[in-house]
């Protein structure tokens, strides 16, 4: 029994010595000292031994019991600095170090390019307006000349929202809002969201940005309009850019034109954003049609008027040499974060 008592003594110095983190300290603890530990057992045994030997042995066994919870204890100390200092030592604050900024976040950037389009268009005399998303059929239709069941509606695919209301499809109908309120002279830009109902396409979306432009005074010519393009566009996008103006039909401008910009991205040649053809159809545009004027109450007589439409978005794309319309929606921070 005694050569036990020794065996066991020595096994549990190099356990505890051996217990490299608490976890392993309280595993030695259990195998020695727990319920059936094997100190615990020679502990059960005392009972068992003749009275003679019965003395000593027990004696030296609760000196072991004793002296093994101390060490458990004094070990389990110094395991536990060593973790404190470790963890303190992790936690150190350099303050020399530089700060973190915090990401902040930016203007979209059809955003940025609609605030910089409508500074120089407020540099040239123009005021801003705005008009709601949600519009009736008369001011995004009826009084843009579209009559009742005229296949001129189904140039612009509408959503919507019952018999009277729809999502507007263009910014033309700020137009109507603004002439109600306001006798010429009027030199206003309109710009805000416009949705249609089309499939979605390298170039199209359904939901895109329009600015509207109008100007209504006496003496008011196509001449000016072409002026006011050209300088705007060319201080925007740069001085080489070209413009196309082919003739077209709308049912609110008389004679009416659609302007293309000379492709930035492939320089002319063709590529997939101008479906090979060197230019990208940006605007529509022309002369107020009289019967607007009727709709409004301005004297067609007297007063003459342009007005265009024109998409921030292809223009924004010509700029950068986006390629793809689908990329101003999708959230992708690799692209939104370039600009
Ligand atoms: C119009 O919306 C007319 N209201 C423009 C206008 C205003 C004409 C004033 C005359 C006088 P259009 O449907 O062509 O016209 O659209 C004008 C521009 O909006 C297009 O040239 C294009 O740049 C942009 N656009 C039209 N549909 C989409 C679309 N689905 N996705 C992205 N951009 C579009």
């Amino acid at each position: 029994m005694p050569d036990d008592l020794k065996l066991i003594e020595t096994e549990f110095h190099q356990a505890v010595t051996g217990a490299a983190d608490p976890r392993a300290l309280e595993e030695v603890r259990v195998k020695y000292l727990g319920r059936k530990g094997a100190i615990t057992e020679l502990l059960k045994q005392i009972g068992t031994l003749p009275p003679e030997e019965r003395r000593t042995f027990g004696a030296r066994v609760n000196e072991l019991k004793i002296a093994a919870a101390e060490m458990i204890e004094s070990r389990k100390a110094a395991l536990e600095s060593v973790e404190t200092a470790a963890k303190m030592a992790a936690e150190v604050v350099d303050v020399t170090l530089p700060g973190r900024r915090p990401p902040a976040g930016r203007k979209h950037i059809v955003t940025q390019a609609l605030d910089e389009i409508v500074e120089i268009l407020k540099g040239m005399g123009f005021a801003v307006e705005y008009g709601p998303d949600l519009e009736t059929d008369y001011y995004n239709f009826e009084a843009l000349n579209f009559p009742p069941n005229h296949p001129a509606r189904d140039m612009q695919d509408t959503f919507w929202i019952d018999d009277v209301h729809l999502l507007r499809t263009h910014t033309s109908p700020v137009q109507i809002h603004v002439m109600e309120r306001v006798q010429p002279p009027v030199r206003v830009i309109m710009p805000g969201r416009c949705f249609r109902n089309e499939s979605v396409s390298v170039r199209s979306h359904v939901m895109f940005h329009q600015i509207e432009g109008l100007y209504v005074d006496e003496g008011v010519t196509f001449g000016d309009l072409k002026a006011t393009l050209y300088t705007f566009l060319k201080m925007w996008l740069g001085m080489d850019v070209d413009l196309r103006f082919r003739p077209s039909f709308f049912p609110f401008t008389e004679p009416s034109a659609e302007v293309d910009v000379s492709c930035m991205f492939c320089k002319g040649s063709g590529c997939r954003v101008c479906k090979q053809s060197g230019w990208l159809e940006l605007l529509g545009a022309g002369m107020v049609d009289p019967n607007v004027f009727a709709s409004v109450g301005y004297d067609a007589e007297k007063y003459t008027g342009y007005a265009w439409g024109l998409g921030i978005e292809r223009l924004t794309m010509m700029k950068y040499g986006i390629e793809d319309i689908r990329l101003f929606w999708q959230n992708d921070m690799r692209f939104l974060e370039q600009f």
